[in-house]
């Protein structure tokens, strides 16, 4: 299973190591340029494995010392050593023995940001996926799971504070100005989990009382002077905890937890074990500088982390394939964890937008993989929104399957059943069905079939006979390496609206299961008949999006106003008027690509949007998600082939101006109603009125001319979230006036010395929409704010530019796909992982009009020819370009 580069890994190749890992004791001498890592391993041979079968041990960029066993030094024949391996041959036989390897690394020349790095003077560790290799040699894959002691020494003044994995065990001066501290975790982990921080950091401290009283000490540690902006991630901490033990009766295991913010770091977080590792910006967070987005996020995340302490740490991964089982899983408890502290109905309709526009686009290009692959080259390429948020959705089918109660059951079940080992998928749908009884066969198809179902509906009904029939067939489009796909057993939640708003439920199901509220398709044509249903009933399907699928269902457009007007489900009223809105969408699209000047939107679409803005019976934060009609990208999705970014653009203004217009009024009254006054609240409600104010401003900047209004908003915002959107407003709408072009200066001269506020900085300036925005984004980089080997930063401003900016990086001469080639092969030398991530914006280059297609795709073949690539960027052009 050792990944070698560019090396194709299968799943089937999977076997357990030939040496079980029992302890590991690791012992670091920090220097910022030669940091001696000392590890001594405990570990015997399995049974049964031939005794002169060799010890191979992973690494990358190491440079090795000595090797030792039970503590004597053994000559370089006995080994062989690679960049990539250690071989050690004579092992003792039928014994537990002792491996000590002593190996030198550069942690300031580590830009990669894999294993141990600086950051801002910090030492950092960051081990998932494979970077404890590039500490030490090591059986580094997730099934090899071990008791670690850590002793940190380095110089005192600069290292005040030096942490690791467990129960801090001690720490002391040696008199030399050199200090040490020892930690202990008895918790068996993977490498993958291993951490280790040391600098100089301040530090925010509170307590936690578990369900079983017993006191766990809370650490944020974060660079000086920002202790304060730390505040909020504590809370959403403790909150975290009550709920995991509440919602699943999980405990934490430590005395301590602690959570360190840096500034540069590849991804959000990391779930090390007691010892999260962040960036910073989903920790740091106050009124001034983070918006309300920003606040959820850090909620959202801060569980996400601490959730893994069971879902990923007590329970991990037997190898890499099995990703899903930590990330769909956690993702899954994170979600429900916000929609618990937040309101469900807008929690749900945010996962769904999301969902759509990252995952479906993913399922729906040449990317496209299933929740649990079967085959890789990079692992760094697999943390995609396929197996976190399909990932998540899945886990959400098997609660809907099973109902709350016994998903729960089989929670627990695996809980006992697995704690402590390295598990699979199969293992963890397995506890389901012991736990209920249910075979989730074909069930587990969403595992192993990419692919979005396409499920086509079509519905009769029979006044005489009372039964309405549903015609249902489904369809899972080929994906690569998967021509041919099985039915899957897809639960689609359904209701039956009657004229009178009520609901009504049928006497009696043939041709389908159909419980609780849920139509369970299992065939790939089949024909339900509902009985008992006196008159023709408008079907709400889909509710909750209980399925991710592309639901086509010929409805009829009173049976869609009805939903958007009255369904019970705030969902699905939120579906049927984006639904109503996308048609006329694609319709305006259809018809200025014939030429028209002119669209014509619905009446009725109209008039649901005014209602509903103006209706003060719905919270403010689902308002304001209504009146985000789909996006660009939504409606390029949705047509899927033959692209044209800038007709999409066009057409989709257009439709805005004529929604827009005949609400001005009601525009006028949400922004004009009198402001809160009093202290800024990050909780929902609050941030649902500053969504809809946002959305409004939104909205008039379609129907107003002048940008006044967002003039006005910018300069009286007394916080981030209105501060940051009257910015992007004026930057995007009226991008040529003295206003916008004063607010951006302004912004950027009041928060230059805030990082995490400049990164919106020039991702609002990277997403002005238009042609000329590529030679702005150029100048920008030029700019002493732009900080090359920042990931936030890269992605900021050159990923914002290639993923949010439909008509500025498809511009119609190709400069923007050329422009991201020589970005990419930049970014690449330096840290593989980013420039990977960022090149993700082509994964839909296909779909696009011919001319765009030919150009992304000369870019793609500029990137594949560069010397020398990373197996991350390559697997990806090669799979682009397959
Ligand atoms: N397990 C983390 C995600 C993560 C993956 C790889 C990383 O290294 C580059 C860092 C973080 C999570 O799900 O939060
Ligand atoms: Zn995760």
């Amino acid at each position: 299973m050792e990944a070698t580069t560019g090396q194709v890994i299968h799943l089937a190749d999977y076997r357990p190591t030939d040496f079980v890992v029992e302890r590991v004791d690791l012992t670091f001498e920090l220097d910022p340029t030669e940091t001696l890592v000392i590890q001594r391993t405990l570990m015997h041979r399995r049974e049964g494995v031939a005794d002169d079968v060799p010890l191979v041990l992973d690494g990358d960029e190491l440079n090795l010392k000595a090797v030792a066993i039970d503590g004597n030094p053994i000559p370089e024949s006995q080994y062989d050593v690679s960049d990539r391996a250690l071989v050690i041959r004579d092992l003792p036989t039928g014994t537990t023995f002792e491996v000590t390897v002593e190996t030198i690394i550069n942690p300031e020349a580590n830009t990669k940001l894999m294993g141990l790095y600086r950051t801002n003077g910090t030492y950092c560790t960051q081990c998932e996926a494979e970077g404890f290799r590039r500490i030490t040699y090591f059986m580094d894959r997730p099934d090899v799971l071990g008791v670690y002691t850590i002793t940190i020494i380095g110089d005192g003044a600069a290292n005040p504070v030096m942490l690791s994995n467990g129960n801090f065990l001690g720490a002391g001066d040696y008199g030399d100005g050199r200090r040490f501290a020892a930690w202990y975790d008895p918790h068996p982990k993977p490498s993958y989990l291993f951490a280790l921080v040391a600098g100089d950091l301040g530090v925010v401290e509170d307590t936690f009382t578990t369900m079983s009283e017993r006191e766990v000490a809370l650490k944020i540690y974060v660079e000086h002077g920002k202790e304060a902006r730390a505040a909020y991630a504590m809370d959403a901490l403790k909150r975290s905890m009550t709920w995991d033990e509440q919602a699943f009766g999980r405990e934490y295991d430590l005395d301590i937890f602690m959570i360190v913010a840096v500034s540069d770091f590849n991804m959000g977080a990391m779930e090390n074990k007691g010892l999260n590792v962040f960036n910073d910006k989903y920790i740091l967070a106050d009124p001034e500088t983070a918006t309300d987005q920003d606040y959820a996020n850090i909620e959202a995340i801060v569980a996400h982390e601490y959730f893994h302490n069971w879902t990923g740490n007590r329970i991990t991964c037997r190898d890499w394939f099995q990703l899903c089982l930590k990330e769909g899983l956690t993702v899954y408890r994170d979600h429900e964890f916000s929609a618990d502290q937040r309101s469900r109905a807008v929690k749900r309709i945010a996962e769904v937008r999301h969902l759509k526009s990252e995952q479906f686009a993913e399922d729906s290009g040449p990317l496209a993989h299933p929740v649990r692959p079967t085959q890789f080259r990079e692992i760094n390429n697999f943390y995609t929104t396929t197996v976190y948020e399909k990932g998540s959705e899945v886990t959400r089918m098997i609660a809907t399957l099973l109902g709350r109660p016994m998903f729960r059951k089989g929670m627990d079940l695996y809980f006992e059943r697995h704690d402590g080992g390295a598990v699979t998928i199969e293992d963890f749908v397995r506890c389901f069905e012991d736990a209920s009884g249910r075979d989730l066969g074909q069930f587990s198809r969403w595992y192993h079939q990419a692919g979005t179902p396409v499920v086509t509906v079509s519905a009769r009904y029979d006044a005489g006979a009372k039964t309405l029939t549903m015609d249902v067939e489904q369809m899972i489009p080929p994906t690569p390496g998967q021509q041919v796909k099985e039915p899957m057993h897809i639960p689609l939640a359904m209701g039956f609206i009657l004229d009178n708003g009520t609901e009504v439920q049928p006497t009696g199901v043939s041709g389908g299961e159909y419980a609780d509220g849920v139509l369970h398709l299992t065939e790939r044509t089949q024909s339900i008949t509902f009985e008992g249903i006196s008159s023709r009933p408008v079907l709400s399907l889909n509710r909750g999006f209980s399925a991710p699928i592309n639901l086509h269902y010929d409805m009829p457009v009173e049976d869609m106003v009805q939903i958007a007007r009255h369904d019970s489900d705030l969902f699905s009223r939120w579906q049927a008027i984006n639904q109503l809105a996308l048609r006329d969408l694609l319709k305006a699209v259809k018809e200025m690509t014939a030429g028209a000047t002119q669209v014509a939107v619905d009446a009725e679409l109209i008039a649901i949007l005014r209602d509903s803005i103006s209706d003060d019976s719905l919270e403010p934060a689902f308002r304001a998600q209504i009146m985000a009609l789909p996006s660009e990208a939504d409606i390029a999705r949705e047509i899927g082939k033959d692209i044209d970014p800038e007709m999409i653009h066009a057409a989709r203004n257009a439709v805005m101006a004529a929604v827009t217009a005949p609400a001005g009024t009601v525009l006028a009254d949400i922004l004009d109603a009198p402001r809160r006054v009093g202290s800024f609240s990050p909780d929902a409600a609050s941030a649902g009125i500053r969504a809809l104010r946002n959305a409004a401003l939104t909205w008039m900047s379609y129907c107003e001319p002048s940008p006044d209004r967002a003039a006005k908003a910018f300069a009286e915002a007394d916080n981030m979230t209105e501060l940051a959107h009257a910015l992007s407003v004026l930057a995007h709408r009226f991008s040529e006036t003295e206003s916008a072009k004063q607010a951006v200066a302004a912004f950027g001269d009041r928060f230059a010395e805030n990082a995490l506020v400049l990164d919106k900085w020039f991702s609002i300036q990277a997403t002005v929409p238009g042609p000329a925005t590529l030679a702005s984004v150029e100048a920008l980089m030029q700019s002493p704010r732009f900080a090359a080997g920042n990931p936030n930063r890269l992605r900021s401003l050159i990923g914002s530019f290639a993923m949010a900016n439909p008509t500025g990086f498809h511009r119609k001469d190709g400069a923007g796909y050329a422009f991201l080639a020589n970005q990419i092969i930049a970014i690449d030398k330096r840290n593989p992982q980013v420039a990977a991530r960022i090149l993700t914006s082509m994964r839909s280059w296909r779909s696009l009009e011919s001319t765009r297609a030919g150009l992304a795709r000369n870019a793609l073949v500029t990137i594949g020819a560069a010397s020398p690539l990373s197996t991350d960027v390559r697997d990806l052009v090669d799979r682009m370009l397959e």
